[in-house]
């Protein structure tokens, strides 16, 4: 059944000109892109975005992270597309990410307060209809 996920390229990955690259894989896997924004983030959204993390350690630079520079917004579509995108993405942190993983590949994390792992994708059905809510509210 095609359903829906919330895909951010976070700061790094559109400061490091990967927008294309990390685009060209999710269409390359043969997910559809439905809506694409490039924004700065308010807070508000990425505080709605991340309320589950909030008061862990790595929550304040996490919010100063994302807020650091333009992301871009993206709903992709496809059959298992939520957990096929995680699979993409790779390991949350850089250096145990596999290779062939968007961030296996391409992420850096080193000598940061905050992973810094190129993408964010949701991790369930309900996590999907409520971050794409936060970041496309017309939808
Ligand atoms: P995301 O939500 O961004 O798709 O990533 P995720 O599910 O793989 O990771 P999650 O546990 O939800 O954490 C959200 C984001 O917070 C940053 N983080 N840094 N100890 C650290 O340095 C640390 N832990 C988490 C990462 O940017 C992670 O993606
Ligand atoms: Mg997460």
């Amino acid at each position: 059944m095609s359903e829906r996920t919330l895909v951010l390229v976070k700061p790094d990955g559109v400061e490091r000109g990967l927008i294309g690259e990390i685009v060209s894989r999710i269409e390359a896997k043969g997910y559809a892109i439905e809506r694409l924004e490039l924004l700065k983030a308010r807070n508000d959204q990425l505080a709605a975005h991340y309320a589950e993390h909030e008061g862990k350690p790595f929550y304040p630079p996490l919010i100063d992270f994302m807020c650091s520079g333009p992301l871009v917004a993206i709903i992709a579509s496809g059959e298992g597309v939520i957990a096929g995108f995680r699979s993409l993405a790779g390991a949350t942190d850089p250096t145990a990410a596999a290779p062939g993983t968007i961030r296996g590949d391409l992420a850096r994390d080193w000598g940061t307060k905050v992973q810094k792992n190129l993408v964010h994708g949701s991790d369930s059905p309900e996590s999907a209809a409520r971050e794409i809510a936060i970041w496309f509210p017309e939808s």
